[in-house]
């Protein structure tokens, strides 16, 4: 089973827990977008749902396969939310944000009865942190938050490189307009406590730490699909 046919495993797994009349977060990324394409197909037989994408790119791809989209404020509480990520622990802890989206994918899962989290084995891992953590910024003052971010990893006995994310020559700019240094610290013992670190420097917008946000992680792998609790 190749790569791509793990991601369609697990969005089909995924798809099983979508109801008829459902309020439905939409997730971004590759895997996610396998869940849009099965859904759709749903959608075109006959089930209906309503949903709410976590990014532009996401809306799009839902618009051109016919699957109905609202705003989140026209639906600001959600049934359940479908989304990758990029690490899931045992905790179902997740790092995300490698496709930029991280500050729509947590509101939305945020204001979700339920997240499910769709990815391939290569995602779960022992602890967190071998994938550079995304820190979304404002722009303005971004010196100052790189240094605040140092500062209040040291004190919890982490460091590493923070490297502001590019798109070719130009600095990457998110979907609301941010930065993000990706935070190459290597193993993240205590996400709980670097969340909260990073939740109190004012600079940074929000981060790709997602702590007791998923209720479950369907891992397709070689073998089939499983699911972490
Ligand atoms: C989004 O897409 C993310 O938060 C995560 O960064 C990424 C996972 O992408 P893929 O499914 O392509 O590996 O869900």
């Amino acid at each position: 089973m190749d790569a791509r046919e793990m991601k369609i495993k697990a969005a089909a797994a995924a798809l099983e827990h979508v109801e008829d009349g459902m309020r439905l977060g939409i997730g971004t990324g590759s895997t996610a977008e396998e869940f849009v394409r099965l859904l759709a197909e749903k959608v075109a037989g006959g089930l209906k749902v309503e949903g709410v994408p976590t990014s532009e790119r996401t809306a799009r791809l839902c618009v051109e396969l016919g699957v109905s989209l609202k705003s989140l404020d026209e639906l600001p509480e959600l049934d359940l939310t479908i989304d990758g990520a990029d690490e899931v622990d045992g905790n179902l802890f997740l790092i995300k944000g490698g496709g930029g989206a991280l500050l729509r994918e947590k509101i939305v899962a945020g204001a979700s009865k339920r997240m499910i989290v769709i990815a391939d084995e290569s995602k779960v891992v022992d602890t967190l942190g071998a994938f550079p953590l995304p820190i979304e910024i404002n722009p303005f003052g971004s010196v100052a938050t790189r240094v605040a971010i140092e500062k209040r990893a040291s004190r919890l006995g982490l460091s590493g490189e923070l490297k502001l994310r590019r798109n070719g020559e130009d600095i990457f700019t998110t979907d609301g307009g941010h930065h993000i240094f990706d935070a190459s610290f290597g193993r993240i013992p205590d996400a709980e406590a670097l969340a909260g670190a990073l939740n109190s420097i004012p600079g940074v917008v929000e981060h790709g730490l997602f702590i007791h946000m998923a209720s479950l992680a369907i891992i397709a792998g070689p073998a089939g699909a499983r699911t972490l609790k």
